[in-house]
Order: structure tokens, then C-alpha cells, then sequence
């Protein structure tokens, strides 16, 4: 990247209608963090933003499945937001919302710009209206069958099978998911922003960087699959979008254009807004000028988001942006993959995720155990995946093994030898080095050689491959175990204390480096660790290009003589139970929910299957002859089924709607041929059929008792 008086990265906002799940963290939050971390450490003007979004129908859809108002769910999520993202350490400048006045006033003034120069193309077309419920419908409001992949779930604005964008009239037998009626289309008036015609210069723009004539960006620093999606919306066409909707949830249309009665803006027109908001709100909280963050050709704009949001942010956006004419475009759009989860896509109505507030919960002060994991894998390129065990094997065999064990050695022996003080050492012992095992290097070769991976890690994190970053750092830190393993110095302190001075001064200069290189990934332990040193709090205020002038001039990092605290480990081994409690709890949820949460529309039949298919089935008719409650686990019961010729344990995630005592005596019917599971310990030897009505009331599916138990149901 060249170089730029100030730069300004933005995360995407995150839906006020949902907690974070590691999906989230991975696609948007953490990489952001990594990287802004860095820029303050090495002393530039970066300012991080971020807020809730807190518009369009995913608040309003949400809002009306758990009978709340919009506002409710909202301030709800906004809340929880602001706390999990503290608690996990991503480290915005500000977290501000999308229904702040500053924000709605911001959001007016730039579509009345936009309106004033003429930018919009005022079109009356025909739009689904259910008129059992008297309004429009949004995209999201509407469900049908997919015409690209015959996927019966789409929604009016995607399928997610496929990923086909779509419009409402696409969709085949559309159906209103506020009523279920089949809807009518009727005409309305909307403001579009003419992307056809922008379609040029944005080509222009993302394939070389240029516009008018002037290098704005630099395309080989972009990812090949953000360029790639961009080309292929680019090579489909664009389409006019209308930036407004009819809605009751949003920004008002401005009061002195004619028609805006009961319309709002398009959630994708005011959310990106949001970061000039959050910029602007910021500014004022701390006396600065939003404006040269914004409008100022000497600031790198810099959005991460995940995939899914590519095309607002690589052409919706800048076309927005241009349109007003007074702003800066993106600099770079490094959008991450998607992290999937043991082996599925994570998935919000079916609860298969990692909720990061739970995390927080359930495993306290283990947050950078989290980061680590998640940096390891992020899914940077093409799509990655979190499991518990490569959680486990990374921090038993990189965090403890590796970083813990190599601080506490060092701490030990310099409490051991040294009085818990940085020993002085004499400039010309000799002693082994890492790297090529050669004897007699220097202490000094040794921390030219730390500001060489430490440049080589400033190289990465500069092309948002924070992966090979994180590897560089723990690099470092094997090679600090490598100067210990070589020199033994708990074996020659009596015949050589000199050298063991020098060993140990070494190492403290590396833990000293680890303590600030670490920031970026692991800020909890970045701040231990200073403390375990005795040094300066980090402030992210150019400590690390002090620290590469203090190697470049061959300064040492922490002077001999600093007395340092006792030695604690700063990372434990996590053992196995407590991986399998995490692991068991995915697939209780999972087993929980058998229609996701949607319970105001009829779920699509599902993908065919033949005969044969189902004759795989074994389902069999039981009575339940026991049950009882599973401790800690608030959905299970622990059942005991006769099946005529055999008992058998099923576990159910029933527990929320029956109690123990009423299930007793309860024909059932038993898919027993399911291939047994552990949930909570306890294994689990088929499934039991229940219906849900459409309040998610729960009822057995029972033969009568004129069939015996044990009999075949087909
Ligand atoms: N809220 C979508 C999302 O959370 C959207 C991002 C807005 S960024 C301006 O994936
Ligand atoms: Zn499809």
C-alpha cells in the first residue's frame, strides 16, 4: 500500500437481530482488529469503526417472531453487541447504531444530495402487497420456490441454496410469511439509483485502480475472490436498485420530496451511511474532523466484511459515494470467507453456532485462546472451518507448549539465578544460537534476527494474511525456546554463569519484542505479560516502531537490573471433558430444534427422496417407561423406551415442554435405526417423533394402542 496520512477502517455492522456468533468474528471483527492493532502500534493515524445495524426487515421479521417492537430488538441486541465485542477485545474507536438521530439526519442529507443532483430515477412499478396484512411486502416477506435451483425456501431477495440474488416477482408460487397468503402485486413509486449506468467507470475503477485518470488503489493488493465476484456481477450487468421502501422501520425518506409519504430508505442505502455516522459522532466526542476521513484523498478507506457483503461494498457503495461526489471510494476491500463449524454451515435458525457471548460465559478470561483459534483458521481465502478439537490441540500444543511454556521458563530461571532481576551480560560470551544450530553467535545477531521476522509479520499483516502473521510471532517464540533447549542454562550456571547471563537477557529481550508483537492477536496476553515484565501499559501509540528503532540502533528492549513479577502461566491445557461439554452442547441444540423458529410460514417440502430411501428407516412403535432430567442440560430428558423385545435410552430435547412425570406412559413413535450419539454424556439410541404446531407446542406422534410395542410403523 502507498503511503497515506491516515487511514480509516470500517467493520461491517453487524444486524441488531441476532447475537455474534465466531462466524461473525471470523468474516468481519477480528481481522479488522488485527490489523487497525497494528497500524496504532506502529504509530498511525487509524480510526476503527462500527455500530449495529439496526434497520430493514431482518429487525422487523425478528421483532414479530419474538412479539417485540422493532425498538425492543434493537436496543436489545445493541447492547449485547457492545458487550461481547468488548469482551472478546475488538477495539473500535467507537460502536455507534444505525437509529441514532445523528445518524438518520446524516443518512437524509446524503439521499437529498443524491436527489438534488439528479442522481435517482423516479420508476412506478408493480410490487407484492398482502393485503390480508394491508401493506407491502419487503424481499425478506416473501418465500418461494427458487427459479434457478427449485429450492422451495428462497426469500424474495435470495436463495440461499444456490446463492442466486433474486427478485420477489422471480420466485415461483410466492407466499406472503406475514400471512401466508399467495400476494398481489400493486403499484408504487421508488427512487433508484441507476447502476447501469455507473457500470463503466466501476469496471474501470476495481479493475485498475483508476478513475479519471487517477491511481486510486492498487488492484493486485486485492483478494483474487472479492475481485472475482465483483467481475461477475460486473460481466451479469447491473441493474437500476431502488434505494427506497415502503416500510414503517427505517429512515424516513426526506420530508421535502414529494412522495415520501410511508417510505423509508433501503436498509443497503443508509447501513454503509452508518460508518460516516459513527465517523462523525466520534469526531465530535473527541473535537476532530470527520471530514478528513472521509473526503481527504490522502486517507486509505478500508472496509472488512465477509463475503456476502462484497457487492454493496465494492459497487453499491462507491456508486453511492461517487454519486454524492464530496467522498473518497475504498481503498481495498479484503472481505473474508465464510468459517464453518464442525464440519456444517454455521446456522442462525438452527442454532448450529458458537455464541460469542456464551463463550465469554462459559469460558472466562479465555479469550485470546478464542482469537488464537479462530486467526489460525481464518478463512481468509476460501472458506475454513472451527472445531473444539483443533481449539484443544491449538492451545494445549501452540499456546501452552510453545508461548506459556517459553515466558515461564524464562521468569523461572531469572528468578532462579537472578533474583527475579534482567541479568547484565558481557557483550562478547559466546553461546548457541537457533536457527542453524551454529555455536558462538551474539546476542545482538540474535535480535537482528527477531526485527527480521518482525518485519516479515508487519509484511503480512500489511496484506491481510494475518494467518502467516500469527505463524511469524509464534515463530519467534519457538526460536526463544530453541536458545534455551541449545544453551541448557539450568544445567551450567555453576561452571558458566556469564553465559547463562547472557541466555536469560536474550530471552527477556524476546519476551520483551512478544510482549508488543503478540498485541495485535492476543491483547489479553499482550497485557499480562507487560505486567509479568514490569513494563509500560500498551496505549497502541506507536510502541512497536519505537521498539524497531530500539533494534535497528541495537538498543536493548528491557534494561538489566528490571525486577520482574513471579512467574505464572499464562495459558493452561484444556482437557477433554471440557471440550466434550462444548461439543455435547452443539449437538443438544441441534437436536432441539426440528423446524428452526419460523413458525409463521409452512416449511417447503423437502428434496425428494425415492422409496428405497425412506425404506431405510426403521421406526418403530414404544411406550416410555422412565424418565428423568439430565443435569445442567435445561432441554433434555433422559428416556427409557419399551420396545417390546428390547429396552432402550433416548435422549430428548423435550424437557422445555414436558416435564418427566407427564411423559410417563406415553406411546410414541421411535426412529430406531439412527446411529447412536452422546448428548451430555449420556448415549442416545435413536429419535422420537414429535409434531409442533404453529406455536411451537410440542406433541408426541402416538399409534394407538391397539398397536404393540415394538411394532414396524411404515
Ligand atoms: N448488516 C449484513 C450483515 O450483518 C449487514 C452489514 C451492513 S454493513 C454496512 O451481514
Ligand atoms: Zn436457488
Amino acid at each position: 500500500m502507498r503511503s497515506f496520512k491516515r487511514i480509516l477502517v470500517t467493520s461491517a455492522l453487524p444486524y441488531a437481530n441476532g447475537p455474534l456468533h465466531i462466524g461473525h468474528l471470523a468474516g468481519a471483527y477480528l481481522s479488522a482488529d488485527i490489523y487497525v492493532r497494528f497500524q496504532r502500534l506502529m504509530g498511525k493515524d487509524i480510526l476503527f469503526v462500527c455500530g449495529s445495524d439496526e434497520h430493514g426487515a431482518a429487525i422487523t421479521i425478528k421483532a414479530m417472531k419474538e412479539g417485540l417492537t422493532p425498538e425492543e430488538v434493537v436496543n436489545k441486541y445493541h447492547a449485547l453487541f457492545e458487550k461481547t465485542f468488548k469482551g472478546i477485545g475488538i477495539s473500535f474507536d467507537i460502536y455507534h447504531r444505525t437509529s441514532a438521530e445523528l445518524h438518520h439526519l446524516t443518512s437524509q442529507e446524503f439521499f437529498n444530495k443524491l436527489y438534488q443532483n439528479g442522481e435517482f430515477e423516479e420508476k412506478e412499478t408493480a410490487q407484492y402487497y398482502d393485503e390480508k396484512a394491508g401493506r407491502f411486502l419487503a424481499d425478506r416477506y416473501i418465500m418461494g420456490t427458487c427459479p434457478k435451483c427449485g429450492n422451495e425456501d428462497a426469500y424474495g431477495d435470495q436463495c440461499e441454496k444456490c446463492g442466486s440474488s433474486l427478485s420477489p416477482t422471480d420466485l415461483i408460487n410466492p407466499k406472503s410469511t406475514l400471512t401466508g397468503e399467495k400476494p398481489v402485486l400493486k403499484n408504487t413509486t421508488h427512487w433508484y439509483l441507476p447502476l447501469d449506468k455507473y457500470e463503466n467507470w466501476l469496471k474501470e475503477w476495481i479493475e485498475t485502480g483508476k478513475l479519471d485518470g487517477e491511481q486510486l488503489h492498487d488492484p493486485a493488493e486485492w483478494k483474487n475472490h472479492v475481485l472475482g465476484q465483483c467481475k461477475s456481477w460486473l460481466d451479469g450487468g447491473l441493474q437500476p436498485r431502488a434505494m427506497t421502501r415502503d416500510l414503517d422501520w427505517g429512515v424516513d425518506v426526506p420530508h421535502n420530496i414529494p412522495g415520501h409519504e410511508g417510505k423509508k430508505l433501503y436498509v443497503w442505502m443508509d447501513a454503509p451511511i452508518g460508518y460516516i455516522s459513527a465517523t462523525k459522532q466520534w469526531a465530535l466526542e473527541h473535537g476532530k474532523d470527520w471530514k478528513l476521513y472521509w473526503q481527504d484523498k490522502d486517507t486509505a478507506l478500508i472496509h472488512f466484511i465477509g463475503k456476502d457483503n462484497i457487492v454493496f461494498h465494492c459497487l453499491i457503495f462507491p456508486a453511492i459515494l461517487k454519486a454524492h461526489g464530496d467522498y473518497i471510494l475504498p481503498y481495498n476491500v479484503p472481505a473474508n470467507q465464510f468459517m464453518n463449524l464442525e464440519g456444517r454451515k454455521i446456522s442462525t435458525s438452527k442454532n448450529w453456532a458458537i455464541w460469542v457471548h456464551e463463550y465469554l460465559d462459559e469460558m472466562p478470561d479465555k479469550q485470546d485462546e478464542l482469537r488464537y483459534t479462530m486467526i489460525k483458521n481464518m478463512p481468509e481465502l476460501k472458506d475454513s472451518e472451527f472445531t473444539w478439537k483443533a481449539y484443544q490441540d491449538a492451545n494445549n500444543n501452540e499456546l501452552v507448549n510453545n508461548l506459556a511454556n517459553f515466558i515461564n521458563r524464562v521468569l523461572v530461571l531469572t528468578h532462579k539465578y537472578f533474583e527475579g532481576k534482567v541479568p547484565s551480560f558481557d557483550e562478547d560470551v559466546d553461546f548457541a544460537g537457533p536457527e542453524d544450530q551454529y555455536e558462538s553467535t551474539f546476542h545482538e545477531t540474535e535480535l537482528i534476527r527477531i526485527f527480521d521476522d518482525i518485519h516479515l509479520m508487519a509484511d503480512h499483516i500489511r496484506a491481510f494474511d494475518f494467518r502467516s502473521a500469527l505463524k511469524t510471532v509464534m515463530d519467534i517464540s519457538t526460536k526463544g525456546n530453541q536458545i534455551l533447549q541449545f544453551n541448557e542454562p539450568w544445567k551450567n550456571f555453576k561452571e558458566d554463569p556469564d553465559q547463562v547471563a547472557a541466555v536469560l537477557n536474550l530471552c527477556l529481550q524476546y519476551l520483551a519484542a512478544l510482549s508488543i508483537i503478540i498485541r495485535p492477536f492476543l491483547p489479553f496476553t499482550s497485557d499480562k505479560l507487560r505486567q509479568l515484565l514490569n513494563t509500560d501499559p500498551i496505549l497502541e501509540k506507536g510502541e512497536l516502531e519505537a521498539m524497531l528503532e530500539d533494534l535497528s540502533e541495537g538498543r536493548v528492549l528491557i534494561p538489566a537490573g528490571r525486577k520482574l513479577q513471579s512467574p505464572v502461566h499464562l495459558f493452561t491445557r484444556i482437557d477433554d471433558q471440557i471440550i466434550q461439554t462444548q461439543i455435547d452442547k452443539l449437538m443438544a441444540t441441534d437436536a432441539v430444534e426440528p423446524t428452526g423458529d419460523d413458525h409463521h410460514s409452512f416449511e417447503p417440502v423437502k428434496d425428494e427422496i425415492t422409496y428405497e430411501d425412506f425404506m431405510k428407516m426403521d421406526i418403530r412403535s414404544a411406550t416410555i417407561v422412565g424418565a428423568e432430567r439430565i443435569p445442567k442440560a435445561d432441554k433434555l430428558l433422559k428416556l427409557t423406551l419399551d420396545l417390546g423385545f428390547e429396552e432402550r435410552t433416548v435422549v430428548s430435547g423435550i424437557a422445555e415442554h414436558f416435564s418427566p412425570e407427564e411423559v410417563v406412559g406415553k406411546r410414541v413413535s421411535l426412529l430406531a435405526n439412527l446411529a447412536p450419539r452422546k448428548l451430555r454424556g449420556v448415549e442416545s439410541k435413536g429419535m422420537i417423533l414429535m409434531a409442533e404446531n404453529s406455536d411451537g407446542k410440542l406433541s408426541f406422534v402416538s399409534p394407538d394402542n391397539s398397536t404393540e410395542n415394538g411394532r414396524t410403523i411404515k
